[in-house]
């Protein structure tokens, strides 16, 4: 796994943390979002967007959205339980940190 970030977004250090805590492997991308690194034609094929975190698979599929790629990173691990209730409980505040804490 790729993972595209800059240490200095907290959405990106999130993807990051989750990653370490869990003990994946991955190879790390330093992309400078005050540079106009995210709107060259490269890393547009990655995401669009244009944005980072920004994660590709080993089969080429790219996600984004840290709290996506959060989620897709944990399933099946500690962080992010099966009972519904109790992975509702996790989006509720991932939501919550979205919407209510990130800006
Ligand atoms: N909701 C998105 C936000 C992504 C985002 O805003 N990324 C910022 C860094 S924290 C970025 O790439 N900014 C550069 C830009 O939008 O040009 C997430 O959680 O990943």
């Amino acid at each position: 796994m790729d993972i595209y970030g800059d240490t200095q977004s907290g959405n990106c250090m999130k993807v990051k943390h989750t990653a370490d805590l869990l003990g994946l492997g991955y190879r790390r991308h330093a992309v400078n979002i005050m540079e106009s690194e995210l709107r060259n034609a490269e890393f547009l094929r990655i995401n669009p967007h244009g944005q980072v975190p920004v994660i590709v698979l080993r089969d080429g599929r790219s996600l984004s959205q840290s709290n996506a790629i959060k989620s897709y990173l944990a399933e099946g691990s500690h962080l992010l339980p099966s009972e519904s209730c109790a992975r509702a409980k996790v989006m509720q505040w991932l939501f919550w940190e979205q919407y209510s804490h990130e800006p």
